[in-house]
């Protein structure tokens, strides 16, 4: 087995067979920092969300994984995947207003090219999920918001058409599904390739929410930013005077509180089990 890629939570490795692994750490970003402290069983919980996802979605998109063991050391975070040609754009579909679609419409009126109504405000539910597509940035940059006319450019007006019907489908089915549990899926970010038959499919993580935004229903009010299901323990605490930090400043962030590990974990719980109707053993 051989360590190939280091993402900021994820490892990706390639297995003597060929086999890609998708390894989830327990690590956690905030404020675009990687925190030196990690949330227990989060890379395990990530990992059993979207290969539960992955298994609601067959019947819209094939997906990346293949049947192949999981070296012990990775129990219940690895997913085993085929290697595709992955197309060179981050799939975005947005329901909501936040994040850089919200600092695009705030400048332009539109999102990526596609015009909004005037007015709309921050965490407003948007008249459709749009088809946002980003180019894949440098680490340590930022994606870039890029009309669907660009896609078309990179990679032809057939593929474009063809993940921006991917995308649409696994938002439309994840929000609905999210929606009945009680959480609004603002946005999901997903990554496709073709395998070597020429199928595109459904790759990386699905509907997690570390490629998401989820907000906890009960608690959307437009107007204002809203509350994110799983790091608002995070950000609070480092946002707060306790922590001592200055996120414009040139420190990292400091070691997370045990209470802030733990209530961070817990929203991670509640949300596989909110979502997928199983507990979390
Ligand atoms: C692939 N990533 C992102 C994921 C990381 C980085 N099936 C595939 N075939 C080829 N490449 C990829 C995939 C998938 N999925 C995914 N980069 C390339 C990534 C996990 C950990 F460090």
């Amino acid at each position: 087995m051989r360590h190939i890629y280091s993402g900021k939570v994820r490892e990706l490795y390639e297995t003597d067979d060929g086999v890609l692994l998708l390894v989830a750490t327990d690590r956690i970003s905030a404020f675009d920092y990687v925190l030196q402290t990690e949330i227990p069983d989060k890379g395990k919980i990530l990992t059993q969300l979207s290969l539960w996802w992955f298994g609601h979605l067959t019947g819209i998109v094939p997906n990346h994984l293949v049947d192949a063991p999981i070296p012990a050391e990775f129990a219940g975070r690895a997913m085993a995947c085929r290697r595709l040609s992955m197309v060179p754009v981050e799939c975005v579909a947005r329901g909501y207003l936040a994040g850089s679609g919200l600092a695009d419409y705030r400048r332009t009126g539109a999102i990526c090219g596609v015009a909004l109504p005037p007015g709309l405000v921050e965490g407003d539910r948007l008249p459709r999920p749009v088809f946002t597509p980003a180019t894949k940035a440098p680490r340590g940059e930022h994606d870039e918001n890029i009309p669907v006319s660009a896609v078309a450019d990179l990679v032809g007006a057939g593929v474009a058409a063809e993940i921006e019907r991917i995308t649409l489908a696994v938002y439309r089915k994840g929000a609905d599904l999210a929606a009945r549990r009680g959480i609004i899926v603002a946005d999901t970010k997903i990554e496709v390739g073709f395998d070597a038959a020429g199928t595109l499919r459904l790759a990386d993580e699905v509907l997690t929410p570390d490629s998401s935004r989820f907000w906890p229903a009960d608690q959307w009010q437009p107007g204002r930013s809203q509350p994110s299901l799983d790091k608002q323990y995070v950000r609070d605490w480092l946002t707060s005077p306790e922590s001592g930090w200055d996120r414009h400043g040139l420190q990292p962030p400091p070691p997370l509180p045990e209470r802030v590990v733990e209530r961070t974990r817990e929203t991670y719980v509640r949300a596989y089990e909110s979502i997928t109707g199983r507990r979390w053993r």
